[in-house]
């Protein structure tokens, strides 16, 4: 269940394999987070670093943008975010947002708008934000009423966004509003929206239990050009789940990068605390444990890679980047609560890795899609007319 194992499957390439070998080391060398220190500067810190260091071209597409390769990886994305999040979750969230703050530019960019936001992202000189979310519009997000109107060759939105990663910090947002042509998911569009944009204000900071930068957003008659819109009036909600579909496998690979982590401190604890004159591990009820973390992490591992490989042959993963995401998150969690228990009263302590990755994991079940959108989902390529049909007994 180490990721270095997994390695091994054909999922991967050589170049795979050697990245994550670098990235591993750079991670013991260079990843020292203070997460006493003021979380804006410490994720502003970490964009610089990764971007200096070259790992922020893997998260745009388009090598003359300053991307690693000309698409997207998935498997490298998946890889990264693994890696990172297993060494510290905030360098996985300042690697994450800036993939998925500029993903819809990546996906369905033109070329004036890549070039002029994916060299800065890939860089680290500008954070990227993904402004998708609504006080209303959560899972439902066609449900949303942030709106944009046309006058000339402006746009102007006027509302709401909450829960956005990297609110208040980021230089550049994708903005998905309303612009009416068709009723639900069908008249939303995306905007890119700089920071600073006249009308465009941080109506406020939002705290959570695993702290990072996040925010409510209000624009005021925010006038944008119209040359920021992302892809064609009304496809907003398409590149919005376009650039899920990449991005929730990586959250699967993050959960499992902190579900790593946790057996790993959760396997030194057992073998080496001792009690009733043996260790932890010699106890059967460790053992059963051990054996069911052990399991968790490989099964969500095959379902990760599973769907970066499939989508990076260029196929459809909406249900397979759906299982994997449910599978990882759901199962991450309990794997760090198995970890966290073996350390008894030590687990709770602040200052634990098992009690920061416990804090940790808890969003990862909710954004990019919770649990119960992924089975909606899962559910709904189950049930599509064309999907295959049932085979009959033998
Ligand atoms: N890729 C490309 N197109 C997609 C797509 C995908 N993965 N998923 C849906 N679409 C298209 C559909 O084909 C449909 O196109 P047509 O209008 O041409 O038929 C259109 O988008 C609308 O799709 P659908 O009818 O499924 O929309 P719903 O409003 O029913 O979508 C779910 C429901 C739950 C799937 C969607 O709202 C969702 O994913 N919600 C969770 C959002 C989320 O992750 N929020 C967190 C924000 S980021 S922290």
């Amino acid at each position: 269940m180490s990721l270095a194992d997994d390695l091994a499957w054909p999922f991967f390439d050589a170049r795979h394999r050697a990245m994550q070998r670098d990235l591993d080391a750079w991670c013991t060398r260079h990843l020292h987070v203070d997460h006493a220190a003021d979380v804006d500067a410490t994720c502003r810190a970490l964009v610089r670093d990764l971007g200096e260091a070259g790992w922020l071209r893997h998260a745009v597409a388009g090598v003359e943008h300053g991307g690693a390769g000309d698409a997207i990886d998935t498997r490298t994305i998946c890889l990264v975010r693994d890696t990172l999040a297993r060494h510290d979750g905030l360098a996985d969230f300042a690697f994450a947002m800036q993939g998925l703050g500029s993903g819809a530019i990546s996906l369905a960019g033109t070329p004036d708008q890549r070039a002029r936001v994916l060299p800065r992202v890939a860089r680290g000189e500008a954070i990227a934000a993904f402004a998708l979310s609504e006080p209303d519009a959560g899972s439902d997000v066609a449900a949303m009423q942030c709106a944009a109107r046309v006058e000339g060759d402006e746009a102007i939105l006027d509302g709401e966004k909450t829960w956005i990663s990297n609110g208040g910090i980021a230089d550049v947002y994708v903005v998905f509003v309303r612009t009416g042509e068709a009723g639900g998911a069908r008249g939303i569009s995306a905007f890119i929206v700089e920071a600073g944009a006249p009308g465009f204000e941080v109506a406020g900071r939002i705290d959570v239990i695993a702290p990072h930068p996040l925010a409510r957003l209000r624009f005021t008659g925010c006038r944008v050009p119209l040359a920021n819109r992302i892809g064609a009036a009304g496809e907003g909600f398409k590149v919005a789940m376009r650039t899920l579909d990449v991005f929730r496998t990586s959250v699967a690979a993050a959960a499992l990068g902190f579900a790593r982590r946790a057996f790993d401190e959760g396997l030194r604890r057992a073998t080496t605390r001792r009690m009733f004159g043996q260790t932890l591990a010699d106890f059967q009820l460790t053992q059963a444990k051990l054996a069911q973390m052990a399991t968790t992490i490989d099964g969500a591992s095959l379902l990760t890679y599973r769907a970066a490989w499939q989508r990076d042959q260029g196929r459809g993963v909406t249900k397979e980047a759906a299982m994997a995401k449910m599978a990882a998150t759901e199962g991450a969690q309990q794997v760090i609560d198995a970890a966290l228990q073996m350390f008894g009263g030590l687990g709770v302590t602040h200052g634990q890795a098992v009690e920061r990755l416990y804090r940790e994991i808890r969003a990862l079940l909710i954004y990019e899609g919770a649990t119960e959108v992924q089975q909606l989902v899962i559910a709904r390529e189950l049930l599509k007319p064309g999907a295959p049909a049932p085979q009959s007994g033998a």
